[in-house]
């Protein structure tokens, strides 16, 4: 996270759970931008997996695929972003075990 981290509120973080062998995950998350100055979500990181990547999903003619964004997801000065299914979210790539209902995921953004 750049510039005022501590002004930015993570709220209902979850993780959809996987299917044992799933290769990636969903994580999601209500992001509150209280700070004064716009920021940015530049990435994540898990101890669960090695690489978590900002998706966005997008339509591809008539079928919706997901995408990374590579520049980051956009946090404007005393607005809420939030990333759900269908929308923003954050992919743990590359799991070396299933996600499991119930079970913490922790995820550092
Ligand atoms: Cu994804």
């Amino acid at each position: 996270m750049a510039g005022q981290a501590s002004s930015i509120e993570v709220a209902h973080p979850w993780a959809r759970a996987t299917p044992p062998g799933a290769g990636a995950g969903g994580g999601f998350v209500t992001l509150t931008n209280h700070g004064d100055g716009d920021d940015m979500l530049l990435g994540a990181t898990s101890p669960i997996t090695e690489r978590v990547e900002i998706h966005i999903m997008e339509m591809d003619g008539d079928v919706m695929r997901m995408a990374p964004l590579p520049g980051g997801i956009e946090l404007p000065a005393g607005e809420s972003v939030t990333l759900a299914p269908g929308g923003l979210h954050l992919m743990l790539m590359e799991l070396g075990s299933p996600i499991v209902e119930g079970e913490p995921v922790p995820v550092t953004v």
